[in-house]
């Protein structure tokens, strides 16, 4: 019978840390709320910069999804880098604070009755939604950064839709939350609580409609301690993982940055996401008999000597990839636009660029006008002004500003040129 309360967690007894309570559930969901909406809008911006096609393939996706008319843009040219270091940055630093925010509620998972009335049935329906959409928002994208996309169809997928049911959740429960935060700042004050010491740490009257016990223990930490110690484990997983985005020194402690991959020394001597053999690239397709074939309003084909003979560009530019990591390199090589004017296109509105690449999900990607258009947009042969090595790409590649990492294709076998005007 649902009036006969079970023991164990339903008692509410069991529940006895006079830390918790209104005002320690606030302060986290400040901290929750504020990289959570970070991770929400650049999220959302890498899906509009990525364009990944969710139906079937996982890029070359649609530019007939641009928003309203919107493209991702070229400048700055470390766009991406910023949005999606801040996106993997934000999450890691969310983890432990997500953590802490669920033991600060926890009693109220074991509420009993479980639902008062239709309203708190909803109310816990939708929390149910909040709590498991965070979880896995955070472990996919826990698991797609260290494992380099072990499911890599449905990651992006999951991770996706997971971000509406996600943002849906959280407006209605900050909606319904908001005067309970309200109330517990306004007689606990913001900060005030911080100033109590383990002796002067006191529990919050029992309240049915917060997680403050109603036969509180004594305290073995302050609240401040407890935040501290949040706080530091934040700042310690950030640490460990930023200098993947920022570079510098912080690169060499970045121990959770993607595999921990020694690239070795020299012009090619950074991070490589695949490898050529990964990837089943075979040395007779890169070598003396290499061809890249242009399509627009004519077609063509060129050995690398050709393409070594056109004009040659030189651009710093970032490899942003979705991945959270950045690199940021001296790319030489043809100039995307050059190439479109040599197949009798001028200002394409697309290039579609595959790859030697059999399949796969990287294999093959579509630039919009704006990114095909920009100056910097390169078909590049070299890096650091030494030839690109087999693994970031030889015998040629594409580097275009604030891309996706994703999409900047190496060993390209072949670009086609759509729309535009005779050249
Ligand atoms: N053909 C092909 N191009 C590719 C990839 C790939 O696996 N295959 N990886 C992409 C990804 S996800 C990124 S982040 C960059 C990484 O480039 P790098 O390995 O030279 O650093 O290449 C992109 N181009
Ligand atoms: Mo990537």
């Amino acid at each position: 019978m649902l009036t006969a309360r079970p023991r164990g967690p339903f008692d509410p007894a069991v529940w006895r840390s006079p830390l918790r309570g209104a005002w320690l559930a606030s302060v986290l969901s400040v901290a929750l709320l504020v990289l959570l909406v970070i991770d929400a809008i650049t999220g959302y911006l890498s899906h509009a910069a990525y364009q990944p096609n969710l139906g079937n393939s996982f890029s070359g996706g649609g530019l007939d999804r641009s928003l309203f008319g919107w493209q991702w843009p070229t400048h700055p040219s470390w766009l991406y880098a910023v949005t999606q270091g801040a996106h993997v940055t934000a999450g890691v630093a969310a983890m432990p604070i997500l953590a802490a925010k669920l033991w600060a509620v926890m009693p109220k998972l074991y509420k009993w009755p479980p639902a008062r009335s239709l309203a708190d049935l909803l109310e816990r329906l939708m929390l149910a939604l909040l709590v498991g959409s965070s979880i896995l928002l955070l472990g996919t994208g826990l698991l797609n950064i260290s494992y380099w996309y072990p499911w890599q169809f449905s990651f992006v997928v999951v991770h996706y839709y997971a971000a509406y049911v996600f943002v849906g959740a959280m407006l209605g429960h900050v909606l319904i939350k908001l005067p309970l935060m309200r109330r517990s700042f306004h007689e606990r004050g913001v900060l005030k609580p911080l100033r109590d010491d383990v002796a002067h740490t006191v529990s919050e009257p029992a309240d049915p409609e917060t997680s403050a016990p109603n036969n509180p223990g004594v305290p073995t930490v302050s609240r401040r301690g407890l935040l501290g110690l949040v706080g530091a484990s934040s700042a310690g997983l950030v640490v460990l993982f930023v200098g993947e985005s920022l570079g510098g020194p912080l690169r060499k402690i970045a121990l959770l940055g993607p595999r921990g991959r020694q690239p070795g020394p020299g012009p090619n001597g950074f991070q490589v996401n695949k490898t050529a053999t990964g990837v089943g690239i075979k040395p007779q397709g890169t070598g003396i008999g290499y061809r890249l074939t242009l399509r627009g309003r004519r077609g063509m084909q060129l050995s690398r000597q050709d393409l070594l003979a056109l004009p040659q560009h030189t651009y710093v530019l970032p490899i942003a990839c979705v991945e959270g990591w950045s690199t940021t390199q001296t790319w030489t090589g043809v100039r995307l636009s050059d190439l479109a004017r040599m197949t009798g296109v001028q200002g394409p509105d697309t290039a579609f660029v595959q790859s030697l690449e059999q399949g796969g999900s990287f294999s093959h990607a579509t630039l919009n006008s704006g990114q095909v258009g920009d100056e910097r947009s390169l078909l590049a042969l070299k890096v650091n002004g030494a030839d690109l090595s087999l693994d970031h790409g030889f015998p040629a590649r594409v580097i275009v500003p604030a891309l996706p990492g994703v999409h900047n294709t190496k060993w390209v076998k072949e670009i086609t040129f759509s729309g535009g005007v005779p050249a």
